[in-house]
């Protein structure tokens, strides 16, 4: 199957001027050094160029007359080669690598060095994305290295194979066959995964079991850490933090007891016995149920320290969570995180890094960037991205994610004055720190194309190109993907670009224009539910999130409300809390606007909302015809996937319209403006809907 090959379709270049080129560059691949990543890289060339341009590439470990394409790490450079990039390789780090053009006997030769082999399988990646691209390779001075160094996704998988919030299958673990069933799926994941840089995984759910931390299961985990390090990948695993009782029959988890702390330091030292590159745990703690240390009265940082202690001497590290909200405190849940960790800056040790999700909330179309960025300097901070789309029309919707994570990345927090964006805080480029990481929440399932969507491998995809660098241009990801996945011709390539960096505004105008949030349906966040009301905890109910009333809708977060704008540094508290000033994106997330304010086109707030949920399904329907006009570029089988899901996604899209429209009438008491389609059912109707067996809710 087509989709199950990702961005490696490797089709044969079309362009017979490029073919010629590239066969003439590419006769004979050298690789000096013996290592499997190595081995893999060569390998890796050949079945590309095989497909790419028709042509068996022998692999010998000597240089012939011209057109080597020589792979090799600094150490096993001749001088005379390393004489050739010895200023290139002081520019890169670790993982990075140097691609040149250079004379060999006044022969042009291709040089993929490294400082270390991983480095290699990086580079011949960015050399054949070349190629699939239908790029120019001669004269090559490529100089690449990531910007972060845990580059990682976070798989929410459960042990019984499920997956929470996954929407493509089930869990491609398959734990009962384990570790003696190496299924062909793990290594393609590895190389896939190297293919875009990420190097690190953490195999199961944050809310975690803690079965996976004995020996039963760590074997298993072994059998995984063995596939996937000549990938460069390391295996992480999520602590429960009440492991010491669940596992280890001690009557506490109390992180300052020393029996505890003594159970995590040999458990460690254990894990490190079967996985001796072990990446170490990422942990949800006191957070939606789960355990941590504030059971014992204790705090974030008594507990990510004592497992950073256990951890460290075997270089370990500990991810710890930042995801966190109490019900004792429901006035404003966006403020809760910050008030919980901003206080314990500079008091994690050195091998902890606290993750945060990139808004307050959580993971909708839409917004603003937690304010724990730039509130933790002397702490290192990892974003948390969701990959797979929870809020956002699960695998079913077209949105593309980097155009999100984009906006992100590039938000000025103000914290270090005009320019301290959140890639530099995230790079540790801002605060000047070691520890630096980006981690996605997996779409990846059992699904033959791995993603549900076709196009929700490009959110994969996207976050590893991200995460190598925040500072890329999502439409330039978009290109990249398009051209790999699918075709390199303009007339193909150009008006799906458009449409992919359309789909986020798509989705947010047709879910939660203007700043509203989490206004889901319970449980399952499909659909809308901006009704719902009866659930235990007030900050889990949509009408806390859009408190719409007779007199307007939003939540006021300014200096009259909760005051979360004050969370953020002064120059961008100035403009959020400012209802003038607020941009308008944000608006009814900062502020309870009333129902004839005026927006900036001279429209009412409630024609303006009006009108955006029907851009909303006209975007959807805009990309549709979109996706008409470029049938002959596309296979049959996935025109079809992709052409049946925007149907869907059309006809969900008016579902989301119809139902907040007619409930936020209710309170607003206004007519629709004209240009908006009269909902064809009745609010009750709407109501009425139930999805006991949604997926990924478990
Ligand atoms: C929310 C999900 C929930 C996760 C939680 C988390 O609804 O399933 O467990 O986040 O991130 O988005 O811990």
């Amino acid at each position: 199957q087509t989709d199950y090959k990702l961005w490696l379709q490797y089709n044969k270049v079309a362009n017979s001027e490029k073919i010629t080129e590239y066969q003439a560059i590419n006769k004979n691949i050298v690789t000096i050094g013996n290592s499997e990543t190595i081995q893999i890289a060569a390998k890796e060339l050949q079945n590309a160029f095989k497909s790419l341009i028709n042509k068996t590439v022998p692999l010998s470990n000597k240089t012939a007359e011209s057109a080597n394409i020589i792979l090799a790490n600094e150490s096993n450079l001749s001088p005379e080669l390393l004489n050739q990039t010895k200023t290139e390789l002081q520019k890169i780090n670790n993982e990075g690598f140097v691609i040149k053009t250079i004379q060999l006997k006044n022969k042009p030769q291709i040089l993929i060095t490294s400082k270390k082999d991983i480095g290699l399988l990086y580079g011949i990646f960015h050399y054949l994305r070349l190629l699939q691209t239908n790029q120019s390779i001669s004269n090559l001075n490529i100089i690449d290295s990531p910007n972060t160094n845990v580059r990682i996704l976070n798989h929410w998988d459960n042990l019984n194979e499920s997956v929470e919030r996954g929407y493509a299958g089930s869990s491609i673990w398959n734990w009962q066959k384990l570790p003696d069933f190496i299924d062909q799926r793990y290594i393609d994941y590895a190389r896939a995964n190297a293919s875009i840089g990420i190097n690190g995984t953490v195999l199961n759910n944050v809310n975690a079991n803690a079965l996976i931390l004995t020996p039963q299961y760590l074997e298993k985990v072994k059998a995984l850490a063995n596939t996937f390090r000549p990938y460069g990948i390391k295996v992480y695993l999520t602590a429960r933090f009440s492991a010491p009782i669940e596992i280890g029959k001690l009557n506490t988890a109390d992180p300052l007891s020393s029996e505890v702390q003594q159970w995590w330091k040999d458990k460690a030292k254990e894990i490190y016995k079967y996985i001796p590159d072990f990446g170490g745990f990422l942990v949800k703690a006191n957070s939606e149920g789960q355990p941590g240390p504030q059971n014992y009265g204790r705090n974030h940082v008594d507990g990510a320290n004592m497992l950073a202690d256990a951890i460290a001497p075997f270089g370990g590290i500990v991810m710890w969570r930042a995801f966190v909200y109490s019900e004792h405190d429901a006035d404003d849940r966006a403020k809760q995180a910050y008030s919980e960790f901003v206080p314990y800056d500079g008091k994690f040790r050195d091998n902890v890094i606290v993750q945060v999700k990139n808004g307050a909330i959580d993971f909708q179309p839409r917004e603003p960037f937690h304010p724990l960025f730039g509130a933790m300097p002397k702490t290192p901070l990892m974003m948390e991205f969701q990959i797979t789309q929870e809020y956002l029309g699960f695998s079913t919707h077209l949105v593309f994610l980097p155009k999100l994570f984009q906006e992100t990345l590039e938000a000025d927090t103000f914290s270090k004055g005009k320019g301290s964006s959140i890639a530099k805080i995230i790079d540790g480029s801002l605060d000047n720190h070691q520890l630096t990481g980006i981690a996605g929440v997996a779409n990846i399932g059992s699904d033959l194309n791995w993603c549900g969507h076709p196009f929700a491998q490009a959110n994969w995809y996207g976050f590893g190109r991200l995460a190598w660098n925040p500072n890329l241009d999502s439409k330039t990801i978009a290109e990249e993907w398009l051209r790999m996945t699918f075709s390199n011709d303009e007339k193909f390539v150009l008006p799906v670009q458009e449409m992919m960096i359309e789909s986020r505004e798509a989705v947010v105008n047709y879910m939660t224009p203007l700043g509203l949030h989490h206004i889901m349906d319970t449980g399952h966040h499909y659909g809308p539910g901006p009704w719902v009301s009866n659930l235990s905890r007030p900050e889990w109910n949509p009408v806390y999130y859009h408190k719409a009333d007779k007199n307007g809708i939003g939540f006021d977060r300014s200096s009259t409300g909760s005051n979360a704008t004050a969370q953020y540094a002064p120059e961008v508290a100035k403009e959020f809390n400012d209802i003038a000033k607020c941009p308008e994106k944000d608006l009814l997330w900062f502020h309870h606007v009333s129902w004839d304010y005026k927006l900036k086109n001279g429209a009412t707030l409630w024609n303006g909302l009006a009108l955006k949920y029907q851009e909303g399904v006209n975007q959807v329907a805009s990309m549709q015809s979109t996706w008409n006009k470029i049938k002959p570029y596309v296979d049959e089988q996935r025109f079809n996937e992709v052409e049946m899901l925007l149907n869907i996604q059309q006809k969900e899209a008016k579902w989301w319209r119809d139902a907040c429209l007619l409930y936020f009438q209710q309170f607003s008491g206004k007519d629709l403006p004209s240009g908006v389609e009269k909902p064809t059912q009745t609010l009750e109707y709407f109501k009425s809907l139930k999805f006991p067996f949604a997926p990924g809710n478990n």
